[in-house]
């Protein structure tokens, strides 16, 4: 009997790992629940966001990334341009000493193209992120709805709607 308790509770952990946020450590970098938007199934592109940490009291850079589901992965930023929002491929993304850079949707954020397989809702893929001082991290970045927000993202919006 205790043994088949052992399986359930084995199972039910293993489950709730699958479904809960995940995050990465490497170094005096966190990154937190890295997450990409669902794309249509014909989309040649596609996008990776996440906030990284960055506990250390030096700087640290993200030079570059890869996936294997992408014939080429890029590092994104959002500008204004003669009063448009473009987006633009930026050489790295900087991570102050002591804080925290957010990717996310209308700011910097990884970018796929060529997508040799486009991700699926619920799946998970791996991305390679390069950092000046942390070195190589591996992490996995889970698929959402396309209407999904990260909570600590809607609380800065709330925020910013409310100093306008
Ligand atoms: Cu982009």
């Amino acid at each position: 009997m205790k043994k088949i308790i052992n399986i359930i509770m084995g199972s039910v952990l293993l489950f709730s790992g699958l479904v809960n946020a995940h995050d990465y450590k490497n170094g005096n970098l966190h990154i937190d629940h890295p997450w990409s938007k669902q794309v249509p199934p014909t989309s040649a592109v596609a996008a990776a966001f996440f906030n990284i940490m960055n506990h250390g009291d030096e700087v640290d850079t993200l030079l570059s990334a890869k996936s294997p589901i992408a014939g080429k992965t890029e590092l994104h930023a959002h500008i204004h341009e003669d009063g448009m929002m473009k987006m633009r491929e930026v050489e790295k993304i900087d991570i102050p000493a002591n804080s925290t850079r957010t990717l996310k949707p209308g700011s910097y954020h990884i970018m796929f193209f060529d997508l040799k397989q486009v991700p699926a809702l619920g799946d998970r893929f791996p991305l390679t992120l390069h950092f000046e001082k942390a070195g190589r991290v591996e992490i996995e970045v889970a698929v959402e709805k396309a209407t999904y927000k990260p909570e600590d993202q809607e609380k800065i919006e709330k925020e910013e709607h409310a100093g306008h």
